[in-house]
């Protein structure tokens, strides 16, 4: 039969063979609802249920007057008991409910304000006795165990609301650093979608919000030092995030166990600066005369120059109150994909190398990103940088963080981005991961594996292992942080960010989460097709990875 149909289709007459050999195998094996996503560290379930009093669950907490905490149970009280679905009260003639849920705080740990880098995120969850209890040692670790309570409770097919009554889970995350880039530049994202958006990652254990706040195309972010950078670089007059709405970005974040990182990338993509001080910006020069090097023409891009004091002057006061506004203590400063051709095509740039003994755009490059650095030392700011620099062998200060962006090869075996973390993390330098995980790229197919046929994309940002081919100490080890996934802006905005990005963004969730051992598509793409209709459920219009459809929770 197979023949015959591989013949047929060869003559373009009876074409679906993946149809007829794939719908049964994935029809038969879904998940079940409360698979939890990413996968916990341990667990151990029983089959038996409780059920649950809709819109009737106590939860109690022994840290009070905590507002990450009371906020987060105010949250989840919705997402427990989604008000668009019926749901019944359980049978009068059974005691099997399930009485309270406690949050518990370990030893005397406080109501931290901000997430960190190093903070713990660990948490059990026990249910039994018909209690389910959440123990951690910090807050962030309650409100990671809080989001997987919230996925193991579901509405039957009866509309009861229930949980498994016998439930150990214990959990912690496998990389520190879990990161999402968004960037507001190519397209201006409006604050409710990157709130929205906010959301999502702490659905999936996200922490890192990277803020790729300016590009060549727009200058959105409104400086209280300079307020004609956006006045003259943003789209328009209402393309803008105002003092007040960063504000109300950060608390969203904080309030979720996010920290907001923003980039100001320069001494490259920096054509919006231009708008309102064009006397930071090297003229390009060709056959003798200057011209404007436009970002939208092969890697031409506008860059500062770096012999105009005035670069430094007010990078230092920008810099400066990034400091102030942003409380992560991290700034990603960027440094990519700088056009040096146009600084040597000056003139009097060139005149200026000759004179302050700068002999290279190697050395140039060094020039700048020293003086940047600095100003950043000075700051007790810890700089996140594009791998560009350092492919460059610029020193960097210990602790720098280097993001590595770049792949040659298609490969997911034998990856180049590979031998880059290796290199950084063994030179002493923190590396964040994400060549593999642009997730603006739209990759339509199917990927066949021996058993099964399965989303194409999924399954490329899912199998990536990011010590796969590490060697060095356990020191070296330890200094990759995590990664991040990009959404880069060129063909995205408030009307696409969101399907776009879920749920491929939870496959990265899942690698920089769970354990190492958890790696097997197959099984995975089934989880994330219930991990997908829980985000419908909540309202987010994420796309979907397999044929399918998600009972009545469809948009
Ligand atoms: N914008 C900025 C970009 C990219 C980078 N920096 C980019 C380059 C190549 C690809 C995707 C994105 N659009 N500022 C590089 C970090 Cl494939």
């Amino acid at each position: 039969m197979k023949y015959l149909l591989f013949i047929l289709c060869f003559y373009n007459i009876q074409c679906d063979i993946t149809y007829i050999e794939v719908k049964y195998p994935l029809a038969g094996k879904r998940s079940p609802p409360n698979a939890i996503w990413p996968h916990p560290q341990k667990i151990d379930i029983s089959n038996d249920l409780l059920y649950i009093h809709p819109n009737d669950l106590k939860v109690y907490s022994n840290i009070e007057n905590c507002d990450i905490i009371t906020k987060a149970i105010e949250r989840y009280k919705p997402i427990f008991f989604p008000p668009t679905l019926d749901m019944h009260h359980p049978p009068s003639d059974t005691d099997n409910i399930l009485q309270n849920l406690t949050l518990n705080i370990k030893g005397n740990s406080q109501c931290e304000k901000y997430i960190e880098l190093n903070s713990n995120e660990a948490y059990n969850l026990t249910i039994s006795q018909k209690i389910a209890l959440v123990e951690a040692n910090s807050v962030w670790g309650l409100l990671r165990g809080l989001e997987t309570v919230s996925q193991l409770i579901y509405i039957n097919e009866q509309n009861y609301v229930v949980i498994n009554s016998s439930v150990h889970i214990i959990d912690s995350p496998r990389f520190r650093h879990r990161g999402v880039m968004l960037d507001s530049a190519r397209h201006f994202l409006p604050v409710s979608i990157i709130k929205k958006n906010l959301d999502v990652m702490s659905y999936n254990k996200f922490n890192v919000f990277h803020w790729h706040l300016v590009d060549d195309q727009s200058f959105p972010f409104e400086s209280k030092t300079f307020p004609n950078l956006s006045r003259a670089g943003a789209f328009s007059r209402d393309h803008v995030y105002t003092p007040a709405d960063v504000a109300d970005i950060i608390e969203h974040a904080r309030l979720l166990g996010i920290r907001v990182i923003p980039e100001i990338d320069t001494p490259g993509h920096t054509h919006s600066w231009s708008k309102s001080m064009p006397e930071l910006i090297t003229v390009c020069w060709s056959h003798g005369k200057p011209y404007q090097a436009i970002y939208s023409t092969q890697g031409e891009m506008e860059i500062f120059n770096p012999s105009e004091p005035r670069v430094y002057s007010t990078m230092d006061a920008l810099l400066r109150e990034m400091k102030e506004r942003f409380p992560s203590n991290y700034i990603h400063l960027g440094m990519d994909e700088v056009y040096d051709k146009c600084w040597l095509s000056n003139p009097s740039i060139r005149q200026w190398m000759v004179d302050n003994n700068i002999l290279s755009t190697k050395s140039l490059h060094k020039y700048y990103a020293d003086k940047i650095l600095d100003i950043t030392r000075n700051l007790s700011v810890t700089p996140i940088v594009w791998q560009d620099v350092w492919d460059e062998k610029v020193e960097l200060p210990p602790g720098t963080i280097i993001q590595v962006w770049k792949d040659s090869s298609d490969n997911i075996e034998f990856a180049s981005w590979a031998s880059y973390l290796n290199r950084a993390a063994n030179e002493g330098y923190n590396v964040i991961l994400s060549s593999p995980w642009y997730l603006n790229y739209i990759n339509y197919g199917k990927y066949n594996t021996d058993a099964s046929v399965m989303n194409l994309e999924f399954f490329k940002y899912y199998e990536v292992e990011p010590l796969r081919q590490f060697s060095g100490s356990n020191e070296a080890k330890q200094r990759i942080l995590g990664g991040e996934a990009c959404l880069w802006g060129e063909f995205v905005d408030g009307t696409n960010l969101l399907s776009r990005f879920w749920p491929k963004a939870a496959a990265v969730a899942e690698r920089l989460w769970s354990p190492a051992h958890i790696n097997n598509s197959e099984d995975a793409q089934f989880r994330l097709d219930v991990h997908r209709c829980r985000l419908l459920r909540r309202g987010i219009p994420a796309q979907p990875i397999l044929n399918g459809y998600c009972g009545n929770y469809e948009l």
